[in-house]
């Protein structure tokens, strides 16, 4: 379902893996896009600003946020980078974001956290909406922060915020951990125009996953979202993923739920 309630959604990282399919996905959802990103946006469809800009830069956030009234917040590094990267752009960046919003008035944020914010869970642990973070790098740990950040915001301001545990999200399953991880790119999308739509949002923890048969993750305590993910794993689960070796017990990186990046920064 399409939403025309809100004016103006700002979507960072746009340019991104997750972003771009955001950028396609979330046509009409408002009646103006702003898309931004460190990196050149290309040229602007019908209905869409774009503009470059670095996250870590407070002027520049200010000003990308005027008129916008809900932001998807995208804009980081990815999994495997050194502290050094992941805090300007993740925790800086994302303080950034949040404190300009508030500023501008925004009335709601999706931000994209990662599952790598619970990582450290075991695989046969099941997390809900109530699960505090056990991050597992440092990128796992920016992502709890924005957590805590969307907390704030909304416990203060009341600005509204779902926070997204995104899994794995790849236009298909490539290894064992993925049957539980995956989302797809089409349900990335849904889930995102479900917290766009739903009328009251509040604070939401919720896990980016697709009807995967297998699953850490339990996402009853925000069935008032609506997410009903169309795609799952199972279409993966077949002998080429099997021919990987079976889980290790012992191996970190096979019981705990942040898989091989748990190992960060000893197995880049
Ligand atoms: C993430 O958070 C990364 O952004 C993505 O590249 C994947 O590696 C994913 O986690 C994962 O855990 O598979």
């Amino acid at each position: 379902m399409s939403t025309t309630k809100w004016q103006r959604i700002l979507i960072t990282g746009a340019a991104g893996r997750l972003g771009s399919q955001l950028r396609t996905g979330l046509q009409g959802a408002a009646q103006v896009l702003r898309l931004t990103d460190l990196r050149e946006l290309g040229t602007a469809a019908a209905g869409e600003e774009l503009v470059q800009a670095d996250l870590s830069d407070f002027a520049a956030v200010r000003a990308l946020m005027q008129g916008v009234d809900a932001v998807l917040h995208f804009g980081a590094v990815m999994v495997m980078q050194p502290w050094d990267s992941v805090l300007p752009a993740n925790i800086i960046g994302s303080y950034n974001v949040f404190e300009a919003a508030r500023q501008a008035g925004v009335k709601r944020i999706i931000y994209a956290s990662s599952s790598h914010a619970v990582g450290m869970y075991a695989c046969n642990d099941v997390l809900d909406a109530n699960s505090p973070p056990r991050p597992d790098t440092p990128y796992g740990l920016s992502k709890a922060f924005g957590e805590d950040l969307a907390r704030m915001y909304f416990d203060k301001y009341q600005m509204e915020a779902a926070c997204l545990r995104i899994g794995s999200c790849f236009p298909e399953a490539t290894d064992e951990r993925m049957l539980a991880t995956w989302l797809s790119h089409a349900d990335l999308v849904q889930l995102c125009r479900c917290c766009l739509d739903v009328p009251v949002l509040g604070y939401a923890i919720v896990y980016g996953m697709s009807d995967n048969p297998r699953r850490w993750w339990d996402n009853s305590k925000v069935a008032f979202l609506g997410y009903r993910p169309q795609d799952s794993s199972a279409v993966f689960d077949n002998d080429q993923l099997k021919k990987a070796p079976p889980p290790n017990a012992t191996d970190p990186s096979s019981r705990l739920q942040g898989g091989r990046f748990v190992l960060y920064p000893e197995l880049p």
